[in-house]
């Protein structure tokens, strides 16, 4: 269905033609903006912090920070000498050299910041990790990658499992009164003592840069590579989809857990010399309402499900704040539905900007710009630069309006390098006519706009959060009780979708409220929080495949009332 275009806005935007651009762009002419198209030297962390501390802008408010506990702000050229000082703490206790992978486990305070940028300057990979990661989790990791530090905090450490990770030399903890011997290290007393000064280490293009791990449907989770040729993409799509200008005030509210939360938490703004907000602690209302109107935030990135907690938190709640600072808004992450994007011009009076992209895309890749109309439900259009298609199974392109698999031309900057230690992973994703197939199915309409619609494969999106069901079920029958579960999505109009469980019990256990708690909670122990199923079914036997695979499918059919589709490969 096609809803109605809303009226176009009007401003200063660096994009005033979508159509001039998509035809004339060049990404080697991106690439005059950064000194190293001249000196060939280049690093990311350079370009986002340092630069600016030694441009105009050196007394420019870089970070706003604020949780419930702490109020800061720090120019750039505070941010270039604390990052230099996290660097020079990873480098001269933990021995961190270029091509290392550094993984970050702690909370969304400026420690971290100034810890993935100082890791940035020494050449190293970042990996960053949610908080709410459990031990397994945080274990498939850095194994996988072959961690050489991490920098947690003592509340997390625990669930680092040392002992089972060989290549782990260092663990940098964020705290007071740490004890310190060959392993662990004292981040604060060694952050106090290090200097400002730091070499900085000049890389190549597709030298490491980001290390995000991401769910597939099948196996362990895959850590998908990004490079730091990424940020051309990540300059060029802050400047015309963020419409990042001099003087505003930026805020994006993604978790560096998330690529959301790096790359336009970090690299997007920065790039631009931006002034960036990031804000700690839970979500409330509230409270973000009142970050908006203290600091007068004019742009504004954010994700669906947050915008259906607000809308949940009622229109009234929106009119005892001041929110006239906000010039545009945006939302990445799931589907963003018409209706929310109706309530955002109702109480913000502003169009919410739908934009498309994966960890594996590493940067935004469909959207609406603020000089397009907005078809609520769209996710709008190729950013220029980037051919985007509808492509049948063998990669031939479809008509307008017919679903089929969203696939994008290889060869923008920020496409994933790889994933690590995984080649054929990599190659999987693309198909004969050098597409890169992202597995959410998707239609194109006679304009050209694209319609999000599903994922191909079965991965959860829960509240924003990425969930592959594989990675439950396999935690859900470690439980001596279980002896088999599949595990879908169920669309819930504020997370998304919540996890529900499927359940067959080993001999002699009985279904009951009480197991079903203890469940939920083993699996919030032992993988995430976010991860545990809210709903449980107790069933006698699982839809399965010949080959022995839980057709979740199935499940998400009898649970919705739907179709099953082709049953012939199921098991008798
Ligand atoms: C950035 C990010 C990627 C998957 C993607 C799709 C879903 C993202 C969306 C969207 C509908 C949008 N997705 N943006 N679905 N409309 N605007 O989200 O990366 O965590 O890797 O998830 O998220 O299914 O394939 P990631």
């Amino acid at each position: 269905m096609k809803l109605e275009a809303l009226p176009v806005s009007k401003g200063n935007y660096n994009l005033n033609s979508y159509e001039e651009v998509y035809q004339s762009f060049d990404w080697k002419e991106a690439e005059k903006e950064f000194s190293w198209s001249e000196t060939g030297r280049m690093n990311a962390a350079y370009e986002a912090i340092d630069k600016h501390a030694e441009s105009f802008r050196k007394n420019k408010i870089a970070l706003y920070y604020r949780d419930p506990d702490r109020d800061e702000k720090y120019t750039f050229k505070e941010m270039k000498d604390l990052t230099n000082k996290a660097g020079n703490v990873l480098k001269n206790y933990a021995n961190v050299e270029k091509g290392d992978r550094v993984f970050v486990f702690m909370p969304r305070t400026p420690e971290l910041y100034f810890t993935i940028l100082g890791a940035i300057k020494l050449g190293a990979i970042v990996g960053p990790l949610f908080e709410a990661f459990m031990e397994g989790a945080v274990r498939d990791r850095l194994d996988d990658s072959g961690a050489k530090v991490i920098v947690t905090t003592p509340e997390l450490m625990d669930r680092v499992p040392f002992d089972q990770l060989p290549n782990l030399r260092h663990v940098v903890v964020v705290g007071e009164n740490v004890k310190e011997d060959d392993f662990y290290i004292d981040f604060l007393s060694r952050f106090k003592e290090s200097s400002k000064d730091l070499e900085l280490e000049w890389v190549d293009l597709t030298d490491g840069l980001l290390l995000h791990y991401t769910s597939g449907s099948t196996g362990k989770p895959k850590g998908v590579l990004h490079v730091h040729n990424a940020m051309i993409q990540h300059y060029q799509t802050a400047n015309w989809v963020l419409d990042l200008k001099e003087d505003d005030v930026y805020w994006c509210t993604a978790d560096p857990g998330w690529v959301t939360g790096t790359v336009y938490g970090i690299f997007g703004p920065w790039l631009h010399g931006a002034s960036n907000v990031i804000v700690g602690g839970r979500f409330k209302p509230e409270n973000w309402y009142q970050t908006i109107e203290d600091y007068g935030v004019t742009v504004w990135y954010s994700a669906p499900t947050a915008f259906r907690m607000l809308m949940g938190a009622g229109d009234e709640l929106v009119k005892s704040f001041d929110l006239s600072s906000l010039r545009h808004v945006l939302s990445v992450g799931e589907p963003l539905n018409p209706e929310v994007v109706r309530w955002g011009v109702k109480v913000f009076e502003k169009r919410i900007h739908d934009t498309w992209w994966m960890t594996e895309t590493g940067a935004q890749i469909i959207c609406n710009y603020p000089c397009m109309e907005i078809k609520p439900g769209s996710m709008g259009k190729p950013i220029p630069g980037v051919e985007a298609a509808i492509v049948d199974d063998q990669g031939n392109e479809v008509p307008p309006y017919r679903m089929g698999n969203l696939a994008i031309k290889k060869g923008w900057p920020s496409m994933m390098y790889t994933i690590w230690n995984n080649k054929e992973k990599y190659e999987s994703y693309f198909m004969p006519g050098d597409w890169y197939v992202s597995g959410d199915s998707a239609y194109m309409d006679d304009e050209g706009y694209f319609w999000f619609q599903g994922r191909i494969d079965d991965v959860i999106m829960t509240s924003g959060e990425r969930v592959g069901p594989f990675e439950v079920e396999s935690k859900l029958v470690e439980h001596p009780a279980i002896a088999e579960a599949g595990v879908i999505g169920k669309p819930d109009p504020v997370r998304g979708e919540i996890i529900k469980a499927f359940i067959a019990l080993r001999d002699g256990y009985e279904p009951s409220e009480e197991l079903k708690e203890e469940i939920r909670q083993f699996v919030k122990k032992g993988l995430a929080a976010h991860a545990a199923p809210r709903e449980i079914d107790f069933k006698d036997k699982l839809p399965k495949t010949r080959s022995g695979k839980i057709m979740r499918r199935v499940l998400k059919a009898w649970e919705l009332d739907l179709p099953t589709g082709d049953l012939s490969t199921m098991e008798d």
